[in-house]
């Protein structure tokens, strides 16, 4: 049975009356959604229970369905392993097809998005979201693919094709890394968009990157590793080109590598992936020389991380020739960190400088990867791809903005699907039962809000001069956001949470769950020596003006949080579509279904929320004139034309069709249906029409001879 037919008669089983054929179709049919449940869980007879829900879930993933909908909300649980679901043939089957009419896919929501860019000329946007390891990352590059597949292409278009797909090994070498959640883990948001001709091409692209993790450069938790362009280029880099860095073939050998011991993972080949790397380098558009010379600075992080200072107390002064001899070579001058500081203050200027050189290359090779990607005012789908909300032992300001960052996804979520849903309804006066559910922007205002808001109080703290220190700015958060429910400090908690939380911390009830995050400073370092340097990719990323007084800049938080804004600006404009990825296991083992671990990212995704929306009130809602169009031929008073009012022919026919009154409301622009089995009733009934006019036709043929 096709996935179209059983999904319709599994839809308009209590109505259809049996023969023989129609009872075996809906015997077998009722077997395999017994085993593999349903694929919307608004078709879901007991909606309300999250037992169900998660019930659905499991049943499809032990049968490797992956994909559920929630209306056109898509659920994705990761697989953990290589499913055979993503060939050029199951390409093909997506294209240009509704999406009731097959099995949900991700290239099911690429092609409806495409779709609608085409045929009502708006930018459309897909919003990926989940926790850390959650499949988000995989999910932007199977949309990515199945447009570069599906989409039809001159010689030019290709390149842009084959840039745009290149993009991603070398973002992620420079942007991933191994984190305890996720072994290929975003370190960097990307808002990626595509851009399509009129003929619907491919042509070209433009990509914002959001705060790179840079403290990982200096520091790893125990069990990840840095970015994998320093394993990558060490374990693959050729004999000559390790010679002329100056590198040893030993991850082992650099201060910045073995922080996290653990030089190798088991799911990445470094030596691999280098010769990837370096292919996509030369597709984008980089000749020799710009390799060299970012390899170069590569290599410089860890030279200059194995500088070692000593000399006695009070100044302190590098004690490491060989690295001043290749730091030299690009001229990061480290005998200006020889200044009067103290070893740790030394070693600290040390670690901000590799941030910042690390931290300014990545924002250098996105940029260099935009002006290789022609972009002209097309239409547009933008793909949202960000890290994801984590929680590790040790959170620091970086998790911080990468939890922000996921909260504010939520509230736009929040403000898009559930809050604009329940006000369509009251904008077409159509009467409906409200839905509860938490909305997440007292913890978004908790963060961002201007004068009160944590950012605006760290901002004023790391402006202030004199004594401003990491416990004065807790006093001044405990002062001013004190009493707020979604923040504690280890002076306000009560004693069962004092015991898990540091006297440096402060602790946020996320709309994920909790997070402890850890006050020890972030010391902002502009570093002179940069502007001087002769690498001509450096001397891009360090402007001279940076040593004017003139040009203060704003703290990197408070950068963040205007471009968020920014982000969700863009992302209101266009027409949104949801991919809500689950994690099933912390042990990323294929097959396994957490069910408490999926139950809490259930919850806090507001996926039950989300399903009660759309069945409390009307499953399916189509404008009159689409809803007239598509079913006129069923009435004898519809067909071929109607024409009086919209609503008017819309009343004639679900009369005709036979709707009770429960099931459907006519709003000001809109008919609203209740349950989907009506409609899906109202589509069979059309195949059956269209199948009786085919036999007829072919009766008349029959007839001529
Ligand atoms: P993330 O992007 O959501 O995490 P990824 O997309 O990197 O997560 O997925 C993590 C890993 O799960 C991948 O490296 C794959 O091994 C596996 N995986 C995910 N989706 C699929 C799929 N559809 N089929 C097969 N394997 C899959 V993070 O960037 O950490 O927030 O920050
Ligand atoms: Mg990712």
């Amino acid at each position: 049975m096709t996935d179209k037919v059983s999904h319709l008669v599994l839809s308009v089983l209590p109505q259809v009356v049996s023969t023989d054929g129609v009872r075996a179709m809906m015997e077998s049919a009722l077997t395999a959604r017994d085993r593999v449940g349903v694929q919307d869980f608004v078709l879901l007879e007991n909606f309300t229970s999250e037992a169900a829900f998660i019930e659905n879930l499991r049943k499809r993933f032990k049968e490797n369905l992956i994909y559920t909908y929630i209306g056109s909300v898509l659920v994705s649980v990761n697989p953990y392993k290589e499913l055979e679901i993503y060939t050029k043939n199951h390409m093909e089957r997506y294209r240009g097809v509704n999406f009731y009419e097959v099995s949900p896919h991700i290239y099911a929501v690429a092609d409806n998005s495409y779709r609608s860019m085409r045929s009502e000329r708006k930018d459309q946007c897909i919003l990926i979201s989940g926790e850390s390891g959650a499949g988000k990352t995989e999910a932007s590059k199977k949309i990515l693919q199945y447009y570069a597949v599906t989409c039809p292409a001159s010689e030019q278009v290709q390149t842009v094709k084959d840039r745009l797909l290149q993009s991603n090994p070398v973002l992620e070498a420079f942007g991933n890394a191994k984190t305890l959640r996720n072994d290929n883990s975003s370190r960097f948001g990307k808002y990626m968009d595509i851009q399509f001709d009129f003929k619907g091409a491919p042509v070209g692209g433009h990509i914002i990157n959001y705060l790179l993790e840079k403290s990982r450069v200096v520091h790893q938790n125990h069990g990840e590793r840095n970015f994998h362009i320093f394993y990558q280029l060490i374990e693959g880099g050729e004999e000559d080109l390790l010679r002329r860095l100056g590198l040893e073939r030993n991850p082992q050998q650099y201060q910045y590598l073995v922080k996290g011991n653990c030089p190798k993972v088991s799911s990445i080949n470094d030596r691999s992936d280098w010769k990837v790397v370096r292919k996509a380098l030369s597709v984008i558009g980089f000749n020799e020389d710009d390799v060299e010379e970012l390899l170069n600075i590569i290599a410089s992080v860890l030279h200059l991380g194995n500088v070692q200072y000593g000399g006695e107390e009070g100044n302190a002064c590098i004690t490491s020739d060989t690295q001043i001899k290749y730091l030299a070579r690009v001229s990061l001058r480290p005998q200006a960190l020889m200044s009067p500081l103290n070893l740790e203050q030394a070693s600290s200027a040390r670690d901000a400088l590799s941030k910042a050189v690390y931290g300014r290359t990545f924002t250098w090779l996105v940029n260099k990867i935009n002006t290789s990607l022609t972009y002209k005012n097309f239409s547009v789908i933008g793909l949202l791809d960000i890290y994801g909300f984590e929680v590790f032992q040790h959170n620091s300001f970086e998790q911080f903005c990468i939890n922000y960052c996921n909260e504010k996804l939520q509230q736009l979520f929040i403000e898009l699907t559930l809050k604009s849903e329940q006000e369509e309804y009251e904008a077409e006066g159509i009467t409906w039962e409200p839905v509860q559910y938490f909305n997440n922007k007292i913890i978004c205002d908790l963060v961002e809000e201007k004068f009160k808001g944590i950012i605006s109080i760290l901002d004023e703290e790391c402006l202030r001069p004199g004594d401003a220190s990491d416990i004065t700015f807790l006093e001044k958060l405990e002062d001013i956001v004190g009493g707020h429910p979604h923040f504690v400090t280890h002076k306000l908690a009560d004693a069962k949470t004092r015991k898990v939380m540091g006297r440096d911390e402060f602790r946020l009830q996320h709309y994920a769950g909790e997070v402890n995050y850890n006050v020890n400073g972030e010391c902002a370092f502009v570093p002179t020596v940069m502007c001087m340097s002769e690498n001509k990719i450096l001397t891009q990323c360090f402007d001279r003006e940076e040593l004017s007084d003139k040009k203060r800049p704003d703290t990197v938080t408070t950068q963040f949080k205007a471009s968020l804004a920014k982000l969700m600006e863009i992302l209101m404009s266009k027409e949104p579509s949801y991919v809500r990825c689950i994690k099933p296991n912390d042990s990323k083992q294929a097959g396994r279904f957490d069910e408490v671990l999926i139950r809490h990212q259930v919850k806090y995704l507001g996926l039950m929320e989300n399903l009660r929306v759309r069945r409390a009130g009307f499953a399916y809602r189509r404008r009159y004139e689409v809803f007239l169009q598509r079913y006129k031929s069923l009435c004898p008073d519809t067909w071929p034309n109607w024409q009086g009012k919209l609503s008017e022919g819309v009343a004639v026919l679900v009369k005709h069709l036979g709707y009770k009154p429960e099931e459907y409301k006519l709003g000001r622009s809109k008919i609203f249906i209740r349950f989907p089995k009506t409609l899906f009733a109202t589509e069979d009934a059309l195949e059956t029409r269209k199948h009786s006019l085919g036999r007829l036709r072919s009766l008349q043929v029959f007839a001529v001879f």
